[in-house]
């Protein structure tokens, strides 16, 4: 029997676009021969469409676009799970390629796990951990992992203790601290502030993205990722490292304008590597991660390592990071997305043996 499986993409955010090249590479990579694959198609205003069963990998991202002709879902979005007979198509799994439809994480497997079925990836804690910078780092910190100094606050406390904030920075981090909202996976909102007039600007700026705002002390360092994959016992790939043409990448450089070198395997001594390595799986569990993780690290000239985030969702084309330290550690991208499927479906049996009530 052919596995069933939906590809959930696009979606009411800023990586709309995004989302439609990466499911469209999903399609490429499934083999038809083994998944039946039915596309769930999410406008950038949020209707959710289903199509048809697909014959072959999409050539085009237009191909994934359907128009208000096709199955429109809007006043129930669990029709996608209803055929056009009105039958319900049991999905296998369900591949969910986008960010919450608000912008908060963790949202659509919620819902996914209402519906009570199985899907690729983090669940709804280690999501919305990941979209979380605080959150993040607090679990970080309680699982004993190297980062660098930090604080925060949310907007009312700007509004109302502006001295004492820039007064708690000055004495917490040194000079140049970098200023982001708390709540965004990519590098929007993001600047460097090297004294207390930048400081507040970057502040200005970042609360306009967030009500919750990070500042980190910069460190002169490389930027050094490792991919993680697997359940409750995650394997981890060599490391990459990104080398930013600029000095400071922006959302531009860094998405579009394709200004960062990725170096893979990263040039590292080896207890380095190893300790990396260990690292990177530490922090999967420490937000309780699924299936995958980018972690991504800070590596300094005497080989200091510090951890700066994981990424519950990183960018997955067959050129992006995670997949491309996949393919440096002999494992395919057709065969990551198989791994990943078998991942989401262990997870969901193991979840379906425990006990709900006392018996
Ligand atoms: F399903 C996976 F494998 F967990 C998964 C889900 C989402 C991997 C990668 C992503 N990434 C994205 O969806 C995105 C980077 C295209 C964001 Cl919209």
């Amino acid at each position: 029997m052919k596995k069933r499986i939906g590809l959930l993409y696009g979606g009411k955010s800023a990586e709309h676009e995004v989302s439609l090249s990466t499911a469209r590479a999903v399609t490429g990579a499934l083999n038809f021969e083994e998944y039946e694959v039915y596309p769930i198609f999410i406008t950038p205003e949020g209707e959710w469409r289903r199509g048809e069963l697909l014959k072959k990998p999409a050539s085009t991202i237009e191909e994934l676009q359907f128009g208000d002709d096709v199955t429109i879902l809007e006043n129930n979005i669990t029709d996608f799970l209803i055929d056009n007979n009105g039958k319900a198509i049991q999905f296998d799994v369900i591949f969910p390629l986008l960010h919450g439809t608000n912008g908060e994480d963790g949202t659509v497997q919620g819902l996914l796990e209402v519906l009570n079925l199985p899907y690729v990836g983090n669940g709804v804690l280690a999501s919305s951990a990941g979209m979380d910078k605080v959150i993040m780092k607090q679990l970080f910190e309680i699982a004993g992992l190297p980062q660098v100094p930090y604080t925060y606050f949310i907007r009312s406390d700007w509004a109302n203790e502006q001295e004492a904030i820039i007064a708690r920075c000055e004495e917490k981090l040194d000079w140049p601290m970098f200023v982001k909202p708390a709540n965004l996976g990519s590098s929007v909102g993001i600047n460097k502030a090297t004294n207390r007039d930048e400081l507040v600007k970057a502040i200005e700026i970042a609360l306009q993205y967030d009500r919750k705002i990070v500042v980190e002390q910069g460190i002169v360092a490389r930027e050094v990722e490792l991919a993680v994959l697997g359940n409750d016992f995650p394997e981890v790939s060599v490391p990459g490292e990104i080398k930013p043409v600029t000095e400071f990448y922006d959302y531009d450089s860094k998405y579009k304008d394709g200004s960062t070198a990725l170096i893979i395997p990263a040039e590292l001594p080896v207890n380095t590597v190893s300790g990396l390595q260990d690292l990177a799986k530490r922090a999967f569990k420490a937000i309780d991660g699924s299936g995958l993780v980018r972690a991504d690290f800070f590596v300094t000239a005497d080989n200091s390592i510090y951890i700066n985030e994981v990424n519950t969702m990183p960018g997955f084309t067959p050129v992006s990071m995670y997949p491309l330290l996949w393919q440096h550690t002999n494992v395919s991208y057709p065969e990551l997305i198989d791994r990943l499927i078998t991942l989401a479906i262990e997870r969901f049996e193991e979840k379906q043996q425990l006990h709900y009530k006392k018996d």
